[in-house]
């Protein structure tokens, strides 16, 4: 057992044992500052070649971060082949240190405590969200709202909950439509939405893990009321055959196309159902989570393939099955293999623990039939591909991490040690084919079917936030981040679990 086992047992005794009588906010306060923060916790597995493999994933760590912190300080992205900074897209033409703000618990997770220190100093005194620019409410969200509330989570540091509350402030402009679903972006500045008010189910779909957890620790309920509202529009709107179509007039309140996937655009909606009913002990949206699952099943979207039956999740159009999957539905073993593992005696839990198992081999498929062992954005199931990629332009790779995050869940269910050893083989890869250049950062490639892969030149905050802390939790032991005690929101942000983490 580790300190941080002991210390979190001993006030979550302390807790448990006042239960009969509630506790007042001052008392809660109490014990949460008798909570250790995660800190020098080890983690660290008595087998020395996973020692080396974990160590291995910390250097490439410290390399992307280094080389973004010589290049590209403050900006949201580095361009590492070109060695400077990059900004536009998802966070418009801000310089607001996404990279930095998305790797604040990655860097305390591997007691990287010096480039730690400099993150947080960023975040204290250089980070101004003072700018002119209009972002992505979903994006915003999930790196900077989840960023700050993992690293008040596991700090206990204060600056971080404040910072949250600044930055989910100036979103809030983007829930005044209609119906109360937010609009896509915002500007921070000015609080304008603009005007199109097609949403995707997956941005509206995926704020509930922190908007709740924000109004637990600020005690002002007007985040809480804004996921509420999203989750009754979504429980009482009708869905087609049981099944979510991607996109909604949030203004009109009808979905406006009947394109449905567990992939891009439908993705951490599914996620975000099954998380709440994790973090908060949630029956309704555990509810809504079985019946979205079963939705996919029983219109025929899980499907085996003809050559070998591997089992793919579909996408539906105009009510047909597409034999399609991307890297982004890869998430999905992980997801439908923790649904079945929190909740055993589901009726559904065996059916969910086999499709979390074959898809996440599934995954595995489509990275070890590549040339470079790194899987495509998208792959296909016909006649002549199985699990393969059907044109150059479908594979690419973005440093995604969705085929590592089921790895890591998988391993950390069935402890089997070939989903350590998978991932392993995929960090190699990146390692080879992704990095830029000695001690340099890491890139995208063009395509993952070639040897001596073009580069995109663009390092993903996702790649710090969510690819590299997958694979140094799968090389730690699992009192590192336990799943009994955090839920990680969809960028790998590990927020406390209700029932049994004392600073939920
Ligand atoms: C991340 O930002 C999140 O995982 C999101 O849910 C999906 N896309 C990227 C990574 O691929």
């Amino acid at each position: 057992m580790t300190k941080l086992s002991i210390v979190v047992g001993f006030v979550f005794a302390l807790v448990a044992t006042s239960w009969a009588v509630p506790l007042d906010r001052n008392e809660i306060s109490k014990l949460k500052l008798a909570y250790k923060p995660l800190a020098n916790q080890g983690g660290e597995d008595p087998d020395p070649v996973i020692q080396a493999r974990r160590n291995f994933v910390k250097q490439m760590m410290k390399d992307a971060w280094d080389d973004y912190v010589r290049w590209a300080w403050g900006d949201n992205e580095l361009k590492p082949v070109s060695q400077t900074g990059q900004t536009g897209g998802i966070f418009g033409p801000s310089k607001i240190g996404a990279t930095i703000v998305d790797s604040l618990d990655t860097l305390y997770i591997m007691e990287l405590m010096q480039e730690y220190e400099m993150a947080r100093g960023y975040v204290a005194n250089e980070l101004d969200f003072e700018v002119n620019a209009t972002v992505s409410v979903f994006e915003t969200n999930i790196r900077f709202v989840g960023g700050f509330l993992a690293a008040y989570a596991i700090t206990q540091d204060t600056i971080y909950r404040d910072r949250a509350v600044e930055i989910t402030n100036k979103l809030l402009p983007a829930f005044n439509s209609t119906t109360g679903i937010p609009f896509g972006s915002v500007n921070v500045l000015t609080g304008e939405t603009g005007t199109n008010a097609n949403a995707v189910l997956a941005e509206f779909g995926t704020l509930h893990l922190e908007f709740m957890y924000l109004s637990e620790i600020t005690g002002n309920p007007i985040y809480a009321e804004k996921v509420q509202a999203i989750r009754k529009f979504l429980k009482e709107i009708e869905k087609p055959n049981g099944l979510y179509p991607n996109h909604l007039d949030v203004n009109q309140g009808r979905w406006t196309d009947d394109h449905v996937s567990i992939g891009a655009l439908g993705d951490s909606y599914y996620e975000y159902l099954l998380k709440a009913a994790i973090q908060l002990n949630d029956q309704e949206a555990r509810t809504m989570y079985d019946e979205a699952m079963d939705a996919f099943v029983n219109n025929d979207l899980v499907r085996v393939s003809r050559q070998n039956h591997l089992l793919y999740i579909a996408e539906s159009r105009a009510g047909f099955a597409d034999p399609v999957v991307g890297h982004l539905a890869c998430f999905a073993g992980g997801m439908f293999a923790l649904g079945a593992h929190v909740d055993p005696n589901n009726a559904n839990a065996d059916r969910d623990a086999e499709i979390g198992r074959n898809f996440t081999n599934t995954c595995h498929e489509s990275y070890i039939r590549t040339n470079t062992h790194i899987g495509p954005e998208i792959f296909r199931f016909t006649d002549n591909l199985e699990a393969e990629a059907g044109s150059d332009g479908e594979r690419g790779y973005i440093l995604r991490p969705e085929v590592i995050e089921s790895y890591f869940v998988m391993y950390r269910i069935t402890g089997d040690s070939k989903y350590r050893d998978w991932a392993w083989d995929a960090a190699q890869a990146i390692e080879r084919y992704s990095k830029a250049g000695p001690g340099r950062g890491y890139s995208g490639l063009r395509n993952t079917n070639s040897l001596s892969p073009v580069q995109d030149d663009v390092q993903q905050t996702f790649f710090l936030a969510e690819t590299l802390k997958y694979l140094y939790l799968i090389f730690s032991t699992n009192d590192l981040i336990s799943l009994d005690e955090w839920v990680m929101n969809t960028e790998c942000h590990p927020l406390p679990v209700k029932a049994t983490n004392p600073m939920y």
